[in-house]
């Protein structure tokens, strides 16, 4: 009998975190997507980095759209809320979520197919308002789960495990979160566990939208030779640029920052996301400079990883919108609903 029920055992001196949690307390239900899948890899990144932040599950929302990397959020974090929505559909519910609580932490898991095609308007709004949350696009460059058509993001030249070419030039989702007022802009590999991680806790204390595109091969359908996102040739052409360690407000900033190469940025909860720059070139928080580093690479083989932007001055949608501080269902009935002689005062002002 095959059980879907990771078993719960806790070992004595395991390592727990802040709130006596431990990594175990993080999974969801087991998996069903094929070995080796890259989306695996970057769901046990989420859950170490919500480890070792030590966020209370209850006090997370996941939500998804639909595919492979859309059914992801049921294998980690189970005690969080949760929403796996429709096609193309996960900023808009994360939106109204948001706004009906913006004290929780929100995280969005989807696919190149999910987000670049149909849900590329809503996705774009998203961005552009700002809405505080984490955005995991899981990209393989292929619709994984109705097996194997090109995506939105498969790049020229990509051959399909079908042998077809692609020949439409794609949609890189760095360039467009760039391009349409991300705040958070990153792009990362399900094979370098080190950086994913970094990147999800910096990204989760980021107060703004944050995309992660990570490059997340699908071993079924898009991992043979002539595709541009398989393991081998992301591992052939990965250049890490900047490297991103959240350091939490508590923890005593003892480092030093060498000059040109590292760059702290204060974030609004007081923790500091130190940036190590590998490339020296580079300068995360001028968008006109990233915006050019990200065109150049997509003439060259390059695949650019790291935090390519950040941006920590631009408002999020629920401090600009002066949302209220306490979530909308602790509002008693009489407050949300003040009646019809309320309602017949506010319309006088248009009669
Ligand atoms: C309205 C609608 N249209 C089409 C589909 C079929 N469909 C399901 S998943 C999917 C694409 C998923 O691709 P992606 O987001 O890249 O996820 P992956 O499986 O590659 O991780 C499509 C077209 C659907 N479920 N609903
Ligand atoms: S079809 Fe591809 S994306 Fe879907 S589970 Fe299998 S390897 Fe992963
Ligand atoms: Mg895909």
């Amino acid at each position: 009998m095959v059980s879907f029920t990771k078993p719960k055992i806790r070992l004595p001196h395991q390592k727990t975190n802040d709130i006596g949690l431990i990594r175990g307390d993080y999974d969801g239900v087991m998996s069903t997507l094929c070995a080796g899948c890259g989306h695996d890899s970057v769901t046990a990144a989420m859950a170490t980095a919500f480890f070792e932040l030590s966020i209370e599950p209850h006090k997370a929302v996941k939500v998804s759209g639909i595919g492979c990397s859309s059914k992801t959020t049921s294998y980690f974090m189970k005690e969080a809320h949760g929403n796996n929505t429709v096609h193309g559909r996960m900023p808009s519910v994360a939106t109204g979520a948001m706004a009906g609580n913006p004290h929780m932490t929100y995280i969005g898991v989807s696919g190149d197919g999910d987000s670049l095609s149909i849900g590329a308007g809503q996705l774009v709004h998203a961005m552009r308002r700002n809405i505080n949350m984490l955005y995991m696009l899981e990209n393989n460059g292929v619709y994984g789960l109705t097996k194997g058509q090109f995506s939105a993001a498969a790049d020229v030249g990509s051959i399909s495990k079908k042998g077809d070419v692609n020949i439409m030039k794609p949609i890189d989702p760095c360039a467009l979160a760039l391009s349409v007022g991300a705040t958070f802009v990153a792009r990362s590999f399900s094979g370098d566990k080190e950086q994913l991680v970094s990147l999800i806790k910096a990204g989760l204390k980021h107060k703004g939208f944050a995309l992660i595109d990570v490059i997340s091969p699908c071993v079924s359908f898009n991992d043979h030779k002539g595709s541009t996102k398989s393991y081998a040739h992301t591992f052939k052409y990965y250049h890490k640029a900047v490297h991103a360690d959240y350091v939490p407000p508590s923890e005593e900033i003892r480092a030093s920052y060498e000059d040109g190469k590292s760059m702290p940025i204060e974030l609004h909860d007081g923790g500091i996301i130190n940036l190590r720059k590998l490339d020296s070139g580079y300068d995360p928080t001028d968008r006109a400079s990233a915006f050019a580093k990200v065109l150049e690479s997509q003439e060259s083989d390059d695949i650019l990883t790291g935090l390519l932007y950040i941006d920590e001055t631009t408002p999020d949608m629920a401090t600009r919108n002066k949302l209220p501080s306490r979530p909308l269902n602790t509002f008693p009935y009489e407050e949300l609903n003040p009646g019809a002689d309320a309602l017949k005062d506010a319309m006088k002002e248009f009669g």
